[in-house]
């Protein structure tokens, strides 16, 4: 028999409309499943212990129509919040599918596209404070290229900043209390993506005029993509003061973004990541960006959400008891993993370098030792199996 696993209030998960939304639309096939109304959407998420809930601008207010129908649009969705409890966690602008940002949103070539995209954030962004958001999140999948002659990339990124900084600009001038997060992804949509990895996102933060208000929004698929380790971008955005938000999915390495049920695919890895997150202190929601196999009906939406909340408290507990084991104290304290924590020199002074320099070092003493690793992560893989 399964086990049940239930959710903490501290848990705080998190699921995009577009994701239990998603209909099974690939570029080689058309939808296979029914459109869940939002208030559908809503009220499963919250039967299955989900916190809150993000979108994108055209998720919830028709693209193009009259203000007086935004407001019902987004008057209902309120309604919808309200009835189930859910919080509105992230927002984020669809500036990907309408046709006008074939060539990129904030660094397309032509002039009259940027500034209708950054008027497109502002307008979204007044709803997302309405809705009380803390985090607005910016994936640029279509701010790239395919060929490198039709865009100096240099000036690719200062439209990127510029536009970033004039909108944490609004932001301010607003008294907004949101924070942007960058999602990084290095190509699909377009053949190369500005900002393709963690990496990249964090140095581009620190040119931006408010860059204490903007971090990343790492994905799972997006990095895997790239042939990274996830957990270590993860881990640097924490360490950074950077990690804003999380989308958790999954993906096979060197594929198409597939965005498959968390935890469905690279288990070793995600013990690790939510061994992360779990003890990093990490405050922000658990944001799931998957969807269903295209095999499913709305059945199977629901068995895929399920099965998300389930692999994230099913690597919880098993972090939980590795961190708990003896045995693994003890490897742990062979391996040295505390003795990083320690700082080496110190900050430098004269007399700390001349101290330096006088000591003397056993180079063959030292190379002599074994750190056990072998053994302390079989014994993460024992827990994993559950064979501990
Ligand atoms: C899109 C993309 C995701 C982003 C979403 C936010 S939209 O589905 O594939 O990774 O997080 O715009
Ligand atoms: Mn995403
Ligand atoms: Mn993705």
């Amino acid at each position: 028999m399964s086990k049940d696993l239930h959710v903490r209030s501290t848990d705080k998960f998190s699921f995009g409309l577009w994701t239990v939304g998603n209909r099974g639309r690939d570029p080689f096939g058309e939808a296979v499943r029914p459109k869940i109304e939002v208030s559908d959407m809503l009220r499963g998420l919250a039967d299955i212990g989900v916190y809150g809930v993000s979108f994108h601008d055209d998720d919830l207010m028709t693209f193009g129509a009259s203000e007086p129908q935004r407001r019902a649009e987004l008057d209902a969705f309120k309604k919808d919040l309200e009835a189930t409890g859910l919080k509105c966690t992230m927002a984020t602008t669809n500036l990907f599918y309408h046709p006008v940002f074939k060539d990129g949103a904030f660094t397309s070539n032509d002039p009259q596209v940027r500034k209708y995209a950054i008027q497109k954030v502002m307008r979204n962004l007044d709803v997302a404070a309405e809705l009380g958001a803390p985090v607005y999140v910016f994936w640029g999948g279509r701010e790239g290229v395919e060929s490198p002659t039709a865009k100096d990339t240099r000036d690719a990124l200062s439209r990127y900043a510029e536009a970033l900084d004039f909108l944490a600009g609004y932001v301010k001038d607003k008294g907004y209390d949101i924070k942007f997060a960058l999602e990084p992804k290095p190509n699909e949509p377009r053949g190369d993506i500005y900002l393709p990895t963690v990496g990249h996102a964090l140095a581009f933060i620190e040119t931006l005029q408010h860059s204490e208000m903007v971090g990343v929004n790492p994905e799972v698929a997006h990095e895997t993509m790239s042939g990274l380790s996830f957990y270590q971008g993860v881990a640097q955005a924490i360490w950074q003061g950077k990690l804003f938000h999380i989308d958790l999915n999954d993906q096979r390495i060197g594929r198409f973004d597939q965005d498959f049920r968390f935890g469905s695919e690279g288990i070793k890895d995600h013990f690790f990541l939510v061994r992360l997150l779990e003890n990093s202190g990490y405050e922000g929601v658990k944001h799931f960006d998957a969807h269903a196999y295209r095999t499913e009906d709305v059945e199977g939406v629901w068995d895929f959400a399920r099965g998300c909340i389930r692999n994230y408290l099913a690597f919880a507990e098993k972090a939980r008891e590795f961190d708990a084991d003896p045995r693994v104290a003890e490897a742990m304290a062979y391996t040295g993993v505390a003795e990083l924590a320690v700082p080496t020199v110190g900050p430098y002074t004269p007399e700390a370098a001349a101290g330096l320099m006088a000591e003397t070092f056993d180079v063959d003493t030292l190379a002599k030792r074994g750190f056990g690793i072998e053994k302390l992560d079989q014994l993460a893989v024992d827990h994993i199996l559950g064979i501990a």
